[in-house]
């Protein structure tokens, strides 16, 4: 269990606790319903397992692995009590989620390699990139990285504005051009400007909604390629954003982007306010890329280093 160090201090515990408020209560509700005058895990129980996981959102492929693994270890102890079904489900899904070879992070910044870091931020609209460029850069600077903002959601008119608002409150620069302008340049300048100053990290807003998604896979080579004149290992980090109010379809999305462009990390935001938070489960399991935040609220504190160990435990935990 090297994997699941207790890394997350008593707030941070606090804050997804209520950030996945929705989540257990659903979760919980039906859980007990789901052994309603049984003693035991039988049949029955697992059946209605099932039907629970299901309806949390944690998807079919990965709920059916979690049942097997119940199921084989129902077999193995003969006799399991329904009371101790929840320990059962919180070992066996950590268990499950540690097969997929990722390391938890630490801090924020653990994996800031290379100097200037350059992560790319992609997404479709309204799931929560600008608003996570912004608590990434407040949490990186907390942890005393320089960052420099890249405003390259050129499209939408408001999108400038919005990323400015969040480099004025957490105190970092950015690097923009007027609404319209070409992302790749906007882009170039901002990788560029991150050299010139010794930065440590650059994040670029992207936008999430083109006339059409070729367009938009397209615009988003073309930012990578003319980066890379700059920096050519650049970007080191696609951050992928999923809104995991959305379920199944954040599943869906992740299929596509991941098919269309490289993306080497994933964040789920919005994850306060959804009873779906079981989708973190089904993504964590069923992509190789790794979940490394989550977002659970609108203000700059609420973005967390994702845990499967903590996440699971919070979930299964009253
Ligand atoms: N409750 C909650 N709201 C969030 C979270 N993350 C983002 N939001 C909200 O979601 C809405 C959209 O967020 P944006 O950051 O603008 O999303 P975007 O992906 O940049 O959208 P486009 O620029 O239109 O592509 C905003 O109202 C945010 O406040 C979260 O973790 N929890
Ligand atoms: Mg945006």
């Amino acid at each position: 269990m090297s994997l699941f160090k207790r890394i997350f201090s008593k707030e941070n515990k606090e804050s997804l606790d209520k950030g996945l408020e929705k989540t257990k209560e659903g979760v919980f509700a039906k859980l007990s319903r789901a052994v309603v005058g049984k003693d035991k895990v039988d049949a029955e129980v697992l059946d209605n397992l099932e039907e629970v996981l299901i309806g949390a959102d944690v998807g079919v492929e990965t709920t059916v692995r979690i049942i097997n693994r119940i199921e084989a270890r129902v077999a193995r102890d003969k006799y399991v009590g329904t009371a101790e079904l929840n320990g059962i489900l919180r070992e066996e899904i950590a268990a499950l989620l540690a097969e997929n070879n990722t390391e938890d992070k630490a801090e924020f910044s653990g994996d800031i390699t290379k100097k200037p870091y350059v992560i790319m931020v992609v997404g479709v609209n309204g799931v929560g990139k600008t608003t996570t460029i912004g608590k990434l850069a407040y949490q990186f600077k907390a942890e005393g990285k320089n960052v420099i903002l890249g405003a390259a959601d050129t499209f939408r008119a408001a999108a400038v504005d919005q990323l400015t608002i969040w480099s004025e409150r957490v105190g970092v620069p950015i690097v923009k051009q007027g609404m319209g302008s070409d992302p790749a340049s906007v882009a170039f300048d901002s990788v560029q400007s991150a050299v010139a100053q010794n930065a440590d990290v650059v994040i670029i807003d992207t936008a999430g909604r083109l006339h059409n998604k070729i367009n938009l896979m397209t615009e988003l080579t073309k930012i990578k390629r003319v980066m890379q004149k700059v920096i050519p290992d650049a970007p080191h980090e696609v951050l992928l954003v999923l809104d995991a109010s959305t379920g199944q379809n954040a599943i869906e999305q992740a299929k596509h982007f991941t098919k269309a462009t490289e993306v080497t990390a994933l964040a789920l935001t919005k994850l306060d306010g959804t009873a779906k938070g079981g989708v973190v489960i089904g993504i964590s399991d069923q992509f190789k890329i790794p979940v490394k935040y989550i977002g659970i609220g609108e203000k700059l504190e609420d973005l967390l280093i994702f845990n499967r160990f903590e996440f699971v435990d919070s979930l299964f935990s009253s």
